[in-house]
């Protein structure tokens, strides 16, 4: 049930001493072994003496990820080269990634902390595993692989990809648990239905979903295509990668490994420190890593967090699932809409598939709205009635949970991209 019990359930009083421990030591390290942090600190008029309790973290400037690309590649490394065991970088779309580093010590906590939501959820020795993340820069394919390999599980590198292989390989293999992003897990779920079989061909019994946000009602549509019991995990490239947070099996928020990862949430606008509870921006420090320290990372994630004792026994503080991240929130007509109520609202409903694409433009001055929605049902393309009718049910439960009309189009099953890795859902034409 646990990994690493006698650090996951330590009091809040000696999880706040580690923190505030490791917090004088990593901002001191950043200051004297990473250029960009000297200059910024003293910038700031703020010096690692300066550290006396947890609440002068707010000292510290932000850092965020711009900060990564302007001191590419290697500028924000606290390691010469020969400490260094592996680089990772983000899977950004424009201008150049942002490059990470681990010292064989950052990858051995790394693992640790992957190996505690896995056990968290039940994954253990006996599971064989399908690790069907893309393989290679993207941090999310090794930190599994590690974590998994640290419990002792049997890992399939699968990497992602040829999707009827891996139901195929799911099945002779004995897979028990699968780890990939929610919106792949959905691909891999209709694929095996289109090839005649159910979850009771197989073995699998638990599925991690991490890597991009996902409702609960998407991990209830996930569990039941798969058989599974889900699991929500997050991380970013900047402080880690997976394993910064997980869910446990009672399903109530994703722990947060705080003793090496202090989490604050800021007002998204004002950059305030919110109180636990709020939602706003999720903003790290890590607190034990040597690569590349990073100090006060602004995450764009919105999130709120709780540090009440979980039911599992952990006491790790718990961030809810994301929202959406700050750049993702779609402002239409002046409402702000996050592509997660409109994946809420669908994944509610039967007579829809799992892929949707949300189309935001701008015809004269106003704003619009159009969300591509495929049925499940061909027949119903032959009844002009109950199309229309399924088309403003969709219409009134967005206008119900949005306060903004949105036009809705029904296109055919299987008619939409499906995904294999992280889901493009929304094309912003105001941005083209
Ligand atoms: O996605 C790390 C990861 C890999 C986490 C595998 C979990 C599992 P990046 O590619 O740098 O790293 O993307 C980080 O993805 O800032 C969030 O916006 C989003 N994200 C990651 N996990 C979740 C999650 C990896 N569970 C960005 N829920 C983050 C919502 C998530 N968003």
């Amino acid at each position: 049930m646990f990994f690493q019990k006698e650090i996951e359930t330590l009091t809040r009083k000696q999880i706040e001493a580690v923190q505030l421990e490791r917090l004088k030591r990593i901002v001191a390290y950043a200051y004297d072994n990473v250029p960009f942090y000297t200059r910024r600190m003293d910038e700031a008029g703020v010096k690692p003496k300066d550290i006396a309790t947890l609440k002068d973290v707010t000292k510290l400037p932000f850092t965020a990820k711009e900060d990564f690309r302007t001191n590419y590649p290697y500028g924000l490394f606290a390691r010469p080269m020969r400490d260094i065991v592996r680089i990772h970088a983000s899977s950004g779309t424009t201008g150049k990634p942002v490059v990470v580093g681990y010292t064989k010590n950052d990858l051995d906590v790394w693992s640790d902390i992957v190996a505690r939501f896995i056990v968290a959820t039940g994954g253990c020795a006996d599971d064989v595993v399908q690790n069907a993340f893309g393989y290679g820069l993207f941090t999310g394919a090794l930190g599994l692989h590690m974590g998994w390999e640290k419990v002792g599980a049997t890992v399939v590198p699968i990497s992602s990809g040829n999707t009827e292989r891996q139901v195929m390989l799911m099945r002779d293999l004995g897979v028990t648990a699968l780890v990939a992003t929610p919106s792949y897990g959905l691909y891999i779920g209709e694929t095996l239905a289109k090839m005649g079989l159910s979850p009771a061909d197989l073995k699998l019994r638990l599925g991690f979903f991490g890597a991009e946000a996902s409702t609960k009602e998407t991990h209830e549509q996930l569990s039941k295509m798969l058989g599974v019991v889900t699991n929500d995990n997050y991380g970013l490239t900047e402080v880690m990668g997976p394993g910064v947070a997980g869910e446990c099996s009672f399903k109530c928020g994703m722990h947060i490994a705080e003793d090496h990862f202090l989490a604050e949430i800021v007002d998204r606008d004002t950059f305030e420190p919110l109180d636990e509870g709020e939602t706003g921006e999720l903003v790290i420090t890590t607190l034990t890593k040597e690569g590349v320290p990073v100090l006060r990372y602004r995450t764009k994630d919105l999130t709120s967090i709780t540090k009440e004792p979980c039911r599992c026994g952990r006491t790790m503080a718990r961030m809810s699932k994301v929202v959406g991240r700050t750049d993702d929130m779609l402002i239409i007509r002046g409402v702000n809409v996050f592509p997660s109520q409109i994946e809420s609202v669908l994944m509610e409903m039967e007579e829809v598939a799992n892929s949707y694409e949300i189309v935001v433009d701008r015809v004269g001055y106003m704003d619009t709205i159009e969300v591509l929605v495929e049925i499940t049902d061909v027949s119903l393309l032959l009844d002009y009635g109950k199309l229309e009718a399924l088309r403003e049910k969709i219409r009134a439960r967005f206008r119900q949970v949005l306060q903004i009309d949105v036009k809705v189009k029904l296109v055919e099953p299987m008619s939409l991209k499906r995904f294999e890795g992280k889901a493009r859902r929304v094309v912003d034409k105001r941005k083209q």
